[in-house]
């Protein structure tokens, strides 16, 4: 059975001991953020809890934040499935579900019309205290419809929270809803918006993971849920969404209007920077009795974003080298520290010389700009341990042979490595990047490993305590 609602996956995160309670009051201006970066860089992510913030100064409302991708094993709990699982459970976006449309839901339980409409009404909190130009919604799961082909999109965009009527959208170049406001605007037209926060967590995973262009996020969280997810009508647009919603702001992108937004420290751990870009405004507001309000938590790796984009990414990219070119894949790793964008790791059972060239380049051929260094190991190597991919790197690689680099490819914009252009640095859509391909596999016989023999190492194991050695956690 999937999650009703936010709600009902809160209560799971509780039972299963992934959801801290932060009691103490905090404030969201300068606070919260500092406690979230703690919370983040201290404690390993497979020990790391959600956070529930009871108490935001000056609101009624509560925040969580970490709550879909506070680490794998709270990931899987909003797939509602192990860490072994998450594969499988993903696969079900294959076969969409599409959303069931009923007559009425919690999400307007509460309505704000025209003037009484604020969208300063929520506890938005200021994330790169001192940088960023003010609140800005970290986790809005924004709809939108294609205007000729009817077909919603649903993706995860930065809302800058300008006035109580006023707020700037971040869409990256290629993002789906920039397809929608570019149709409209050819036609004279706004861009009608529904910006969701809060729902069943599926619904939130697929927001921020790229289906291709026409695929509708709501059927592909369908797919997954193996239920429909349930969709009210728009007071004043003609957008549709999840019924069990926490909060919904409808609103209008003006035609052909840009202003200032940003700048915004970004994923990769910098300030990224701000500029030009769509202007929304609100026309009505509506959210469940006693809202909940979530956020991600981005900026510096490790974040909730590196987590979330990585296993979302790394699925896409399996199923590609593995259903599509027939590659014998064992794992693919986008790791944390790249914000699960730079470096992309590929572990396969070669079969033949030509295989991890061929995974490199069928990795780089996917859309998402992912792999500015991307590695590829034997099975043997475990590529969620550094450890092991330096040990691979260091002796089983050879710089002359085994290094590839491909000029023009494109570019992961808020990469600050980007080469400046007559000293000044250049805009996303201008960007052009390279791309490092390392095949470190062993290319013949290899010599024994130099270990104690497996029936030595068993037997050491089974009388360890015998050896008065604390603290070693045997495999
Ligand atoms: C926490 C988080 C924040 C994100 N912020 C942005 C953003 O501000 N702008 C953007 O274009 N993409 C952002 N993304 C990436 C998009 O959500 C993602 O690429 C998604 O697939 C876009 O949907 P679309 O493919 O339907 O355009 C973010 C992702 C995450 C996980
Ligand atoms: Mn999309």
């Amino acid at each position: 059975m999937a999650y009703r609602d936010l709600r009902e996956y809160l209560k799971r995160l509780e039972v299963k001991g992934l959801l801290c309670h932060v009691q103490a009051e905090v404030d969201k201006d300068w606070e919260l953020s500092a406690v979230c970066r703690h919370t983040f860089r201290s404690i390993p992510q497979e020990r790391r809890p959600a956070l529930m913030f009871d108490k935001i100064k000056g609101s009624t409302i509560p925040l969580v934040v970490g709550i879909l991708g506070g680490s794998r094993e709270i990931y899987a709990t909003a797939l509602d499935t192990t860490i072994d699982g998450i594969w499988d459970v993903w696969e079900r976006s294959k076969t969409p579900i599409a959303p069931r449309i009923v007559e009425s839901g919690p999400c307007q339980e509460v309505v704000y019309m025209g003037e009484d409409a604020d969208l300063e009404m929520f506890p938005t909190p200021i994330w790169t205290v001192g940088q960023d130009p003010g609140p800005y919604h970290t986790s809005p799961f924004v709809i939108t419809r294609d205007p000729e082909t009817g077909v919603p999109n649903m993706g995860t965009y930065r809302v800058q929270v300008k006035t109580a009527k006023r707020a700037g959208i971040m869409i990256g170049p290629n993002r789906h809803m920039n397809f929608h406001i570019d149709k409209n605007e050819a036609a004279g037209k706004d861009t009608e918006v529904a910006i969701v926060l809060g729902t069943d967590p599926v619904v939130g995973l697929t927001s921020v993971s790229p289906f291709p262009y026409g695929v509708d996020e709501l059927s592909a969280a369908g797919g997954i849920r193996g239920e429909a997810v349930d969709v009210v009508k728009c007071k004043t647009v003609d957008l549709l969404v999840p019924a069990t919603a926490e909060i919904v702001i409808e609103g209008k992108i003006r035609c052909g209007v840009r202003e200032a937004e940003g700048p915004f420290g970004e994923y990769a751990g910098y300030m990224g920077t701000g500029g030009n870009n769509p202007l929304f405004e609100v026309t009505c507001i509506t959210h469940r009795k006693d809202p909940i309000y979530q956020a991600f938590l981005s900026q510096m790796p490790p974040s909730e974003s590196s987590c979330i984009k990585s296993l979302g990414r790394e699925m896409e990219i399996r199923r590609h080298l593995r259903n599509h070119l027939a590659l014998p894949i064992r794992d693919v790793h986008l790791t944390e520290s790249s914000g699960a964008a730079g470096r992309l790791i590929i572990s396969l059972k070669k079969q033949n010389r030509f295989q991890p060239l061929k995974a490199i380049l069928g990795a780089w051929s996917l859309g998402f700009a992912i792999g500015k260094t991307t590695i590829v190991v034997d099975d043997d190597i475990d590529i969620r341990d550094s450890f092991w991919v330096e040990w691979a790197l260091a002796f089983r690689m050879q710089p002359a042979e085994d290094i590839h680099i491909q000029k023009n490819t494109d570019p992961i914009t808020l990469d600050p490595s980007q080469p400046l252009r007559d000293g000044k640095s250049v805009s996303p859509y201008q960007q052009v990047s390279s791309r490092v391909g390392i095949d470190a596999t062993r290319k013949h016989p290899y010599p024994a490993l130099a270990v104690p023999p497996t029936k030595d190492l068993n037997k050491v194991a089974e009388q360890w305590e015998h050896y008065g050695i604390k603290g070693v956690k045997l495999p």
